[in-house]
């Protein structure tokens, strides 16, 4: 059971798909982090239903490309000797090692055939600098280079942030972790996300989205 399980349940603040300062996030739905894709998370392909059902709902959609170079700093095959799922140290502190995944133009980049792409009002492609690698929507890993994506959303007087994805662990986390901190009230259906979990960081990840005050819930409650 999870330590807080115990406590007072609070009620969460869950914005309204109507309201026109809330947007929908779309992490990573590709064809590399589904089954049998490079990089695959169990079950990756059961987010894409989800996230096609609130991409028809919310007013904006925005879709995330994780989208890299061949020859990717964050790609095991970079680093001699270096296995996947391993890590290493870069400018900006541990980096885990990848298998490689989303590489730029290839088949794996692309979103998954049946992610409703259409509808989707725009297409934040991350991780494309060689040596730097980009979980978050909103900054890569060093924490200081923008994406772009808050600029656009402050542009658009969006607040509310609604997430799904891939993976629950590392893009939607870091995604949500950087919302927060640019002050947007952020939401997680779980039931749209699927994580890696490599030594438990999928309950770590959720704890810590709990801690910074993400409201956790189900596409259903939206
Ligand atoms: C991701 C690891 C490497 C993700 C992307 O989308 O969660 N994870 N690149
Ligand atoms: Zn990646």
């Amino acid at each position: 059971m999870h330590p807080r399980d115990d406590e007072e349940p609070q009620i969460p603040y869950i914005p309204c798909m109507n309201d026109t300062d809330t947007a929908l996030l779309v992490v990573d739905v590709q064809n590399d982090f589904c089954p049998g894709g490079a990089l695959a998370v169990a079950e990756g392909d059961a987010v894409v239903p989800v996230a096609n059902a609130l991409i028809a709902r919310f007013p904006l959609s925005i879709l995330t490309q994780d989208w890299h170079p061949a020859d990717h700093a964050s790609f095991a095959s970079q680093h001699e000797g270096k296995a996947p799922f391993s890590t290493t140290e870069m400018t900006y502190g541990t980096q885990v090692l990848w298998p490689d995944h989303c590489v730029q133009g290839s088949k794996g980049a692309e979103f998954h055939k049946d992610l409703d792409t259409c509808r989707a009002h725009m297409i934040v492609r991350k991780g494309f600098r060689r040596e730097i690698d980009s979980y978050s929507a909103m900054f890569e890993n060093d924490h200081e280079t923008p994406t772009g994506l808050d600029g656009y959303l402050r542009d658009l007087d969006i607040r509310n942030l609604v997430m799904v994805g891939l993976a629950t662990d590392y893009c939607v986390y870091y995604s949500a972790m950087d919302a927060v901190r640019r002050g947007y009230a952020v939401t997680v259906a779980e039931d749209g996300c699927r994580g890696i979990d490599l030594d438990g960081s999928l309950e770590k990840a959720l704890a810590h989205m709990r801690d910074l005050g993400v409201t956790l819930t189900t596409s259903n409650r939206l």
